[in-house]
């Protein structure tokens, strides 16, 4: 097959990052359900995640959140990490759960909340240190409800103020990234509500700092994959939290409500050469109502495919059709590629590698999910405090 060599170079190239948080029982502010065998601590949600590398052979790092992943030595965490095969990722920041954080963190009005904030998105590259994770992911909930309710250009201030003190502490292999969303759970003006004002931050910061695009933040309509190659262009995609939504932040499944998105995504990644390093793909989701290792694992298969799909486009005929202004040929390429069956190929491709050629079916006669809930007593909500 002609673009075979692409294909799989690019595949072999796109390392997917699970979240510990997906493992753990989550649902809606209606209700959590409750799931048989799932993990009780931090090491047991690496288990999990071991196991979707396990079968995928695509997702080698977890990413933890700090604190619901509390423990008393993260250097042995990460040891656990190594014997089971993976490692630790990016380490995400919690700055939105006390109640100290009612009016915001690192932008609160209070000096004492700010310094609170600081302290622990501090502690989370002594995290970093520790585990040998590389990214740290920063989101705020920090905004405001009412026109009026605080002064939204000093909060940018707050905000640069922080964002300085922990690009100060980042060391030489560790960078940040910097998540913005649109809305919730401040509903008149986020602190960091899209990526031009993430971008603004992170060139101000510098190299080590990035954008990261979280698929599900935007309103409905954004061209998303017009922002991963702006942004890529400008050497400042950090990286996204891949997850799928119908109406908002509903972080379904990656590839699940709309897999043509997210080809169209990959396509600029491709084009963009993110698949060349510095780009980390990290799922951001919570699994309600299906299984959660099948449900990263079906995740990890569909930006695979996607992003197989982004490998085929014909780049040559496509730069072609666009030269020649031939608008509906240009868009046919595109079309052929997102049209093509590549299940067949990327169980080829999994094959190559010694894997299974369908890591659901492997995972499902693994006996995994049954071993684990007759074990696990007693598991968890993805969000709590150790
Ligand atoms: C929140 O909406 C975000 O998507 C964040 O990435 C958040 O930090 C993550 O869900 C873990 O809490
Ligand atoms: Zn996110
Ligand atoms: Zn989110």
């Amino acid at each position: 097959m002609r673009w075979s060599t692409v294909v799989t170079a690019g595949l072999r190239a796109l390392r997917i990052e699970t979240p510990s948080w997906a493992y753990g029982n989550s649902g809606t502010r209606f209700k959590v359900f409750t799931r048989k065998g799932v993990p009780r601590d931090p090491y047991e949600k690496i288990a999990d995640a071991a196991q979707v590398h396990r079968f995928t052979g695509a997702a080698p790092t977890v990413a933890l959140h700090i604190p619901w992943d509390r423990v008393e030595s993260y250097s042995d965490l990460a040891g656990h990490a190594r014997a089971n095969g993976v490692a630790i990722g990016a380490i995400n920041s919690n700055v939105f759960q006390d109640d100290d954080y009612m009016l915001g963190s690192v932008t609160n009005p209070d000096p004492a909340v700010r310094r609170k904030a600081l302290r622990h998105l501090l502690d989370c590259v002594d995290v970093m240190d520790a585990t040998g994770s590389e990214v740290l992911k920063l989101w705020f909930s920090d905004g405001t409800n009412y026109p009026g309710q605080d002064d939204i250009r000093a909060r940018q201030d707050r905000l640069a103020e922080a964002l300085d003190a922990v690009y100060a502490r980042l060391g030489d292999h560790q960078r940040l990234v910097l998540e913005y969303k649109l809305f919730e759970p401040a509903f008149y003006a986020t602190d960091v509500p899209d990526w031009g004002t993430a971008y603004a931050h992170c060139l101000r910061l510098g190299p080590k700092a990035r954008v990261v695009v979280d698929t599900g933040h935007h309103a409905p309509g954004t061209n998303i994959e017009f922002i991963v190659a702006f942004l890529l262009r400008e050497g400042k995609l950090g990286g996204f939290d891949l997850n799928s939504r119908f109406y908002a932040d509903d972080d379904l499944m990656a590839g699940a409500a709309d897999p043509f998105q997210l080809f169209r995504i990959m396509y600029e990644v491709v084009r963009g050469g993110g698949l060349d390093g510095g780009v980390a793909f990290m799922l951001d989701q919570c699994h309600n109502i299906e299984p959660k290792i099948p449900g990263q694992i079906r995740s990890v298969m569909n930006v695979q495919e996607a992003a197989a799909k982004a490998l085929l486009v014909d780049r040559d005929a496509l730069a072609r059709a666009q030269r020649e202004g031939d608008v509906l040929g240009a868009h046919g390429v595109f079309m052929d590629a997102y049209g093509t069956d590549v299940r067949p190929l990327l169980a080829g491709f999994r094959e190559e590698a010694g894997l299974a050629p369908d890591p659901m079916a492997a995972y499902a006669a693994s006996g995994y999910a049954e071993r684990i809930a007759a074990d696990r007593i007693g598991g968890r909500q993805a969000g709590w405090e150790a």
